[in-house]
């Protein structure tokens, strides 16, 4: 097939890896339903795929990943800037000229039997001035089909390219060259010490080896969208945050825009397309997972979701807890590591229903009966749909310009502590409460003895492409740049437990009453009172009516424990100790003013 380019750097860098990496073929995307049709026949008919139920899940398919395959690998991936300084305590760091050898005695001929696909993608909408153009060449048709929905595949993106004569290149293989004759597997892999997820800051430039799953493999989410991207803002004044975005409209027809960021298991998916019980109210999905913002010509930051689908976690999605992410889901998805029921549907655990017909075949491709106790789908089990199907899909989602954000949300998992929200008294102590933002550990992580707080800054701890110290000055630097038109800070905590393990919130839908008060604080409807960690609402104000909670729960609920906050102080101390000198001035005066109102 002849190039449909005339840029020289891509043809040559094309040119160059397939030198390396010796495909049998080299086929340039082109994001059609054509191309994605075909390669689905081509899955089913090597046995990758298998066609859901036409009636029950049209044009739909599961995949079931080698065993060994199935998250992100995150001690196989790397941050190979010049220095090692420069990738901070938070990432494992590799000397890059020492990486790109390794790779490369991998990357000799590991295509070999197979085909080269060139992917011209966008991540944020075609052209838009806060997107960005990509090329990812990969020997994997999964994570063709994968992109196709999760990011923007088209021909124009190579149109830009000519014209600007700059991308983002993304290399990537599986790892599993097929000798003469040799038949392949169904998810081919490489073992995991020779997967490489490797990042090289510096040039802008991916280099994944290894892994056909999620995040290692589809380079236009964290690889690109977080990773290199935050590298890039941190160095060009903008943001590329691990956040959901939402809208968020009030009876009167104003609009809020809220991006929250939340680590994982905290429910970011749910809060996005969340339905709201308080009347009048109603929220509207922009993103999920990734924000990428800039401060527009007006001085407010504009954030644009730069992801076109959702890649969501399939256990747990039910009627009840995501009815919009169910029916995001209903025709046009692909589902990997999920129960492939008899009658050819899909079934995971929590689904809100038993299997139907009791079993099918599980995530591990074996028969499987749910009445013998075992999982059906892996714990992270995804759903891949077009964020365009999702019913509450706001109609600014792909408005090139992005929607100005008003609020930013900050959180984690914590039974004890944290009140349900309280407000940062300015942008500074709002970056304080992004950076410290902790969970308590699971229970598996319960064994590592001591560990008392999980601190994850604002939800990014694997997904920051630099020092984590530098990324914390930069969050104070933008609040510098945004001046009084920054957005407004707010910490929530969802997850509040009495003594005896009651959970003393309800959530889902009911946490829209409390973005309702954080959108009535920035409209200055309703005071606050001032508590020795921030802002908090004055009774009354968050709207209760309906709920059947107890006075002395919503007390607990509302409740500063200074001598608890202390300890929180002491553990953020000691998790902030490892920046050394890089961690922010900025840092260390907000712990001492909080430490100074906790005494006080
Ligand atoms: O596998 S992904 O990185 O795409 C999703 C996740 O782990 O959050
Ligand atoms: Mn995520």
């Amino acid at each position: 097939m002849s190039a449909p380019t005339t840029n020289q750097k891509l043809l040559d860098w094309v040119a160059e890896v397939a030198e390396m990496t010796t495909p049998d073929n080299i086929v340039w995307c082109d994001g059609s339903k054509e191309e994605y049709d075909r390669l689905m026949v081509q899955m089913c008919e090597s046995g990758m795929a298998i066609k859901l139920n036409e009636e029950k899940r049209p044009n739909s398919f599961a995949f079931n990943s080698d065993p060994s395959d199935v998250a992100r690998v995150e001690n196989r991936t790397y941050i190979a800037s010049l220095k090692e300084e420069d990738a901070g305590p938070t990432n494992n760091w590799i000397d890059p000229v020492a990486l790109k050898e390794t790779m490369k005695g991998l990357y000799k001929g590991c295509m070999k039997g197979r085909t080269m696909y060139v992917i011209p993608f966008s991540m944020g909408p075609i052209g838009s001035p806060i997107a960005k153009n990509s090329i990812e060449l990969t020997d994997s048709p999964y994570v063709v089909v994968n992109m196709h929905i999760m990011a923007r595949v088209s021909t124009d993106v190579l149109r830009l390219i000519e014209k600007e004569d700059t991308f983002i290149p993304c290399l990537h293989s599986v790892g599993a060259p097929l000798a003469e004759g040799q038949a392949d597997s169904r998810w081919p892999c490489a073992p995991i010490e020779d997967k490489y997820i490797a990042h090289f800051p510096e040039e802008n430039l991916i280099w994944s080896y290894g892994s056909g799953y999620g995040g290692n493999a589809l380079l236009g989410k964290k690889c690109l969208a977080l990773r290199i991207a935050s590298a890039m803002a941190g160095r060009e004044g903008w943001m590329a945050e691990h956040m959901l975005i939402l809208r968020f409209t009030n009876p009167e027809g104003k609009q809020f825009h809220i991006a929250a960021a939340f680590p994982s298991a905290c429910g970011k998916t749910n809060l996005a397309m969340l339905q709201s019980t308080v009347p009048g109210w109603k929220v509207e999905t922009i993103g999920d997972d990734i924000a990428w913002m800039k401060p527009g010509a007006d001085g407010r930051l504009y954030a644009i979701n730069p992801e076109a689908g959702f890649f969501g976690v399939a256990p747990g999605t039910s009627e009840g807890s995501n009815p919009m992410a169910l029916a995001s889901i209903e025709e046009n998805a692909i589902f990997t590591n999920v129960v492939v029921t008899e009658d050819k549907d899909v079934w995971w655990e929590d689904m809100g229903y038993d299997c139907p017909g009791g079993g099918g075949i599980d995530w591990k491709n074996n028969p499987w009966k749910q009445a013998d106790g075992e999982k059906g789908a892996h714990p992270n089990s995804r759903f891949t749909a077009p964020a365009a199907q999702c019913p509450v899909i706001c109609d600014a989602w792909e408005d090139p310009a992005g929607v100005p954000i008003d609020i930013f949300v900050f959180g984690g998992k914590r039974t004890n502590t944290m009140p349900l929200v309280h407000e940062a008294f300015d942008f500074e102590q709002g970056v304080y409460m992004g950076a410290t933002a902790s969970s308590e550990p699971t229970a598996a992580a319960l064994d590592l003895g001591n560990v008392s707080l999980r601190f994850d800054p604002f939800a990014m701890t694997p997904f920051i492409g630099y020092h984590a110290g530098d990324y914390m000055q930069h969050w104070f630097d933008m609040g510098e740049t945004l001046g009084d038109k920054a957005p407004r800070c707010f910490y929530v905590n969802w997850f509040r437990k009495t003594d005896d393990g009651k959970w003393l919130w309800p959530g889902f839908g009911e946490n829209s009453r409390v973005l309702k008060w954080m959108c009535d604080r920035v409209e200055g409807k309703v005071e606050a009172r001032e508590t020795p960690i921030g802002l908090m609402p004055i009774d009354g104000d968050l709207t209760l009516d309906g709920l059947d909670i107890p006075a002395e729960d919503w007390a607990e609920l509302m409740k500063v424990d200074n001598g608890l906050f202390k300890a929180t102080l002491e553990d953020a101390k000691a998790y902030l100790a490892k920046f050394g000198d890089k961690l922010p001035a900025k840092m260390t005066e907000q712990m001492a003013k909080l430490e100074a109102r906790l005494n006080a």
